[in-house]
């Protein structure tokens, strides 16, 4: 079993190329609910979604997130009540976009979830019906909420998850990161960790994707037990991320937005770091970090790259372990 650690556009993108290299019936995805919301009055969660969509081939390529081929006629009508809506209302919300078949997703799921179905249960009949062969598994089935402490001119503002990510569009700078919920929020996977010939941190950020997974009560000291078999990949390159404001975080938080931050973060749990070649005169500065390091290609501009780049992941503790 391999099992890998998921946030959204990066982790699914190494997904995508991970199931053309090995058997997706052996993969297990465990996935970042922290992004989740109640939007419109529906259970979001995008991070699976974006999971799901990428691997079964329908996510909207140039977007990142939902669904290829949409309509935005919903959201258009629901302009209407905005101007109608108290101020202390958070209904019609017209700036978190769902298209007209992405509710589809999230009608089910709201649904589902209030006739008593754990997020696990409606997260895998949502995967079957994609057509998904990997496993599929939220972090939690509890309430988690990544929340961000924002700097402002007028002072510190703490808000959820999405409105710093897209209702601000991450154009604040952070003061802290919290999870709601976490001390009592219980992982789903960690059976899975000792289980997996390999764990893989996929390319997410580091802060806000995989921190809450490693949040969870026992997660840490199940990876760090596990290290050997634990190899991440840099989701910074060149001192930037790909994608998304994970260079930006790690700054604003006194940490190096580099390689050898990413070592720094995930030393105690991870026993090696595959960083892209851009960054190949960090590999020493990674292995000072106590972190075996892995130079190639990781900018994952199609499948096959990215098949590549499962490829490489994998043997570094795979062939470890012979
Ligand atoms: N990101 C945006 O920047 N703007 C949006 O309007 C937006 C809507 C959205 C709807 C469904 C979904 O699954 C994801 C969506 N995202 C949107 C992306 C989302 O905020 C991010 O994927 C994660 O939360 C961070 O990885």
């Amino acid at each position: 079993m391999i099992t890998v650690l998921a946030g959204g556009v990066g982790a699914a993108r190494f997904l995508r190329g991970l199931v053309t290299i090995v058997d997706p019936a052996t993969i297990t995805a465990v996935v970042n609910t922290g992004d989740d919301s109640l939007i419109n009055g529906l259970r979001v969660s995008p991070d699976l979604d974006t999971v799901t969509y990428t691997v079964a081939g329908a996510i909207d390529a140039e977007r990142g997130w939902g669904l290829g081929d949409e309509s935005w006629r919903v959201m258009e009508s629901l302009g209407r009540y905005a101007s109608v809506r108290p101020d202390a209302s958070d209904a019609a919300n017209t700036w978190f976009n769902l298209g007209d078949r992405d509710l589809a997703t999230h009608l089910y799921r709201t649904a589902r979830l209030h006739e008593g179905a754990t997020l696990s249960a409606v997260t895998d009949e949502i995967r079957r019906a994609w057509g998904l062969r990997i496993g599929l598994v939220p972090m939690t089935d509890d309430r988690f909420e990544t929340m961000i402490e924002i700097v402002e001119e007028s002072g510190f503002r703490t808000v959820p998850f999405q409105e710093y990510f897209v209702g601000l569009r991450h154009g604040v700078p952070v003061r802290s990161i919290g999870f709601a919920g976490a001390e009592s929020a219980r992982p789903n996977f960690l059976p899975l960790v000792n289980e997996s010939e390999a764990i893989v941190i996929a390319p997410s950020n580091p802060l806000v994707s995989i921190g809450p997974i490693r949040a969870l009560a026992g997660v840490d000291d199940s990876l760090a037990a596990n290290r050997e078999r634990v190899v991440a990949i840099s989701p910074i390159i060149a001192g930037a991320a790909i994608k998304g404001p994970a260079d930006r975080m790690l700054g604003e938080l006194g940490m190096e937005a580099s390689a050898v931050g990413v070592a720094r973060l995930y030393a105690p749990v991870c026993g090696t770091l595959v960083i892209d070649a851009q960054d190949a005169h960090l590999a020493s500065a990674v292995e000072a970090e106590g972190v075996r390091c892995i130079v190639t290609d990781t900018i994952m501009s199609t499948p096959g790259v990215a098949g590549d780049l499962a490829r490489v992941t994998l043997a570094a503790v795979l062939e470890k372990g012979r």
